[in-house]
């Protein structure tokens, strides 16, 4: 399939994918309303042209966290990636390290910390999950140190996994999910042989790492569904931020109060995100709640987005609303299942032409300059 935009990805991840697995990464939560609206609030979002303003070649290198990004986009944490390619994880990172920026190495991924760490490198955050054993959290903790991870994000809006129908549907989970599997992976030969049948038995090497038990897919969605903890509060994380002696970034905030909550209790940074609109189904777009966050902050802790962005365009357009940077979820995953790591990479090329674009014609020669008086008519624009 030829691929001229970044959004084709998706049709290729279409056809490559078994069914349950592309439903798995494409579906959101109950009727999908905020998935959806995560994507139409950002495409409502208009900007003011400018003409004649001299901008050149925009520079598109940013410093966050006192890192320097070559764009102000990361690729953000999904779990499972290692199922829709190859040892995704790795290719994944190997794409972000060439690229220069991080990549987000999920809780229940294929590919461990160290197998990513020995076999990619490059700016690795690791992601971590509320779960029940917080031995295997502290276990999750120490590897990632010792791996040479300086940043962890924590997610907190996954105290329950959302209803997911499209999930129970298409046999990701639900009555006979595995003959189902079975049945679709074996429709999809070229996915079998590359990922499901390669090499060594697919398990979840980061899980694996610590009970010293595979896990396979069909575990997966049984250890998603009994090991989260929903019984977590804030104070719950002093030990979180007390043990953890790089960067700790909150993600899964979508309220002012839950933003001030997270300064106080120490993060270095927040993620302004619905995860995807995979959780709370009729939750804000991200990018409805983000100026209000940005601004109860202000410059006393980073603020990073994600949730429906699929352009260059929508990168500027989070970054105007008060993002310093934003993650990619479902764009790049989509481009990694339809290509692997040319794919990925591909992919942030496409993004970087369209954000040079728009940068030209918005009047803005630095990321710094993608400011708020960018935007035209903010209100009209967050009418629903
Ligand atoms: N977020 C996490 O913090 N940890 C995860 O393990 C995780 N797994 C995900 C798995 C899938 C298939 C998808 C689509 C998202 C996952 N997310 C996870 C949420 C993403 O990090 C991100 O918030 C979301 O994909 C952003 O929305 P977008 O994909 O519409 O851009």
């Amino acid at each position: 399939m030829i691929i001229s935009a970044p959004t084709d990805y998706r049709k290729a991840a279409k056809r490559a994918l078994p069914r349950f697995l592309f439903d798995y990464i494409d579906g959101g939560a109950v009727t999908e309303s905020t998935m959806r609206d995560n994507q139409r609030a950002l495409q409502q979002i208009r900007f003011r042209q400018r003409v004649l303003s001299g901008v050149g070649t925009p520079s598109f290198a940013t410093e966050i966290l006192g890192q320097r990004w070559s764009l102000p986009f990361a690729l953000g944490p999904v779990g499972a990636t290692g199922m829709y390619a190859r040892r995704g994880e790795v290719q994944a990172a190997k794409a972000a390290k060439r690229a220069g920026i991080p990549y987000t190495l999920s809780t229940v991924s294929v590919c461990s910390i160290e197998e990513v760490a020995r076999d990619a490198g490059g700016d690795l955050w690791s992601q971590l999950y509320v779960l029940k054993d917080r031995g295997y959290m502290q276990n999750s903790l120490d590897r990632a140190w010792k791996a040479g991870m300086k940043t962890l994000v924590f997610t907190v809006d996954m105290p329950v996994p959302g209803s997911r129908y499209r999930d129970r549907h298409s046999g990701m989970s639900g009555p006979l999910a595995s003959l189902r599997q079975y049945a679709q992976a074996i429709a999809h030969p070229r996915w079998a042989l590359d990922v499901g049948l390669a090499g060594r038995p697919l398990s979840f090497g980061n899980i694996e790492a610590y009970t010293g038990h595979r896990m396979t897919m069909s575990d997966y969605m049984g250890f998603i569904g009994t090991n989260f903890d929903p019984s977590i509060r804030w104070q719950d994380l002093e030990w979180i931020r007390e043990s953890w002696k790089g960067s700790l970034i909150i993600k899964g905030i979508l309220d002012p109060e839950d933003a001030r909550d997270a300064l106080r209790m120490g993060a270095d940074g927040i993620i302004v995100s619905n995860h995807g609109g995979r959780q709370l189904d009729g939750a804000a777009p991200t990018a409805w709640a983000l100026p209000a966050i940005a601004e109860a902050v202000g410059d006393r802790m980073t603020v990073l987005a994600d949730s429906g962005i699929r352009s260059g365009l929508d990168v500027a357009r989070m970054i105007a609303l008060g993002a310093k940077g934003v993650l990619l979820g479902r764009s790049y995953i989509y481009a990694l299942a339809a290509d692997g790591e040319r794919g990925v990479r591909r992919l942030m090329s496409l993004i970087a032409a369209d954000l040079k674009v728009t940068m030209t014609l918005i009047g803005a020669r630095t990321i710094e300059e993608i400011t708020r008086d960018k935007l035209d008519e903010l209100d009209r624009g967050a009418q629903r």
